[in-house]
């Protein structure tokens, strides 16, 4: 559950952006930082290789106007996608806040598509190993590269991917398509579970 602050008026959220490496979840953020007004964003933090692939984690927190009356702050963490990293990615996620919501950033490219299924199985493992459950989490699908001349169509990454009634969004995330839809999907779905709790208005 995201946290709420009366007095300041601010609604904080922890979203995490997991998928196969080379997926393009940095380049998410990436996008999304450029987006937002310079007083809107914190710092992009990118703990990365020198062959930029992702070693321990990003980090970003930038603030929307999601909800009436409220300021909403997202921070947004992705951990790296390479397999033999599994053992970092699970121990920042038991260091990271508790997750509100999950971004699966696929990879449309048809020889990636034993890699995105894999790092979703790991992914609802991980989850579960830090008594989380995708089941149970605002969650969204997101259907990156389509920009790639060899790429499954969504039809056939659905069939593979989908786990429940998420959001599934086609993103071209280097070019900033799709991005801000993805975020916004999650964060609504976050923020509907939440408002019908706390009894505050989400627009848009
Ligand atoms: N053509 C194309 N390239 C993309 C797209 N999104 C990301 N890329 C590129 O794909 C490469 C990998 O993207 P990253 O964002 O670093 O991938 P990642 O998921 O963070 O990878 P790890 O950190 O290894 O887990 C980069 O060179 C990006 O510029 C896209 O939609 N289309
Ligand atoms: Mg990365």
């Amino acid at each position: 559950m995201p946290a709420i602050d009366r007095e300041e008026k601010v609604i904080t959220c922890n979203f995490l952006y997991y998928g196969p490496s080379q997926g393009g979840k940095t380049t998410n953020l990436s996008a999304l930082y450029n987006f937002a007004v310079n007083k809107s964003r914190g710092n992009l933090v990118n703990l990365a290789t020198q062959t930029d692939r992702t070693m321990f984690f990003d980090y970003l927190a930038i603030a929307f106007d999601i909800l009436e009356d409220y300021k909403t702050i997202f921070n947004l963490y992705t951990v790296p996608g390479q397999l033999f990293y599994d053992a970092t990615r699970k121990t920042i996620l038991k260091t990271l806040p508790v997750v509100d919501g999950v971004v699966f950033v696929a990879d449309s490219q048809i020889d990636r598509r034993d890699a995105n299924i894999e790092s979703l199985w790991n992914l609802q493992h991980n989850l579960q190993s830090n008594g989380l459950s995708i089941y149970n989490l605002p969650y969204v699908l997101q259907l990156n590269k389509r920009d790639l001349p060899n790429i499954c169509t969504t039809e056939e990454m659905k069939r593979e991917l989908l786990l429940k009634d998420e959001i599934v969004i086609e993103a071209v995330a280097d070019k900033g398509i799709g991005v801000l839809e993805t975020l916004r999907a999650v964060s609504k779905k976050t923020l509907q579970n939440f408002k019908q709790k706390h009894n505050v208005l989400v627009s848009g």
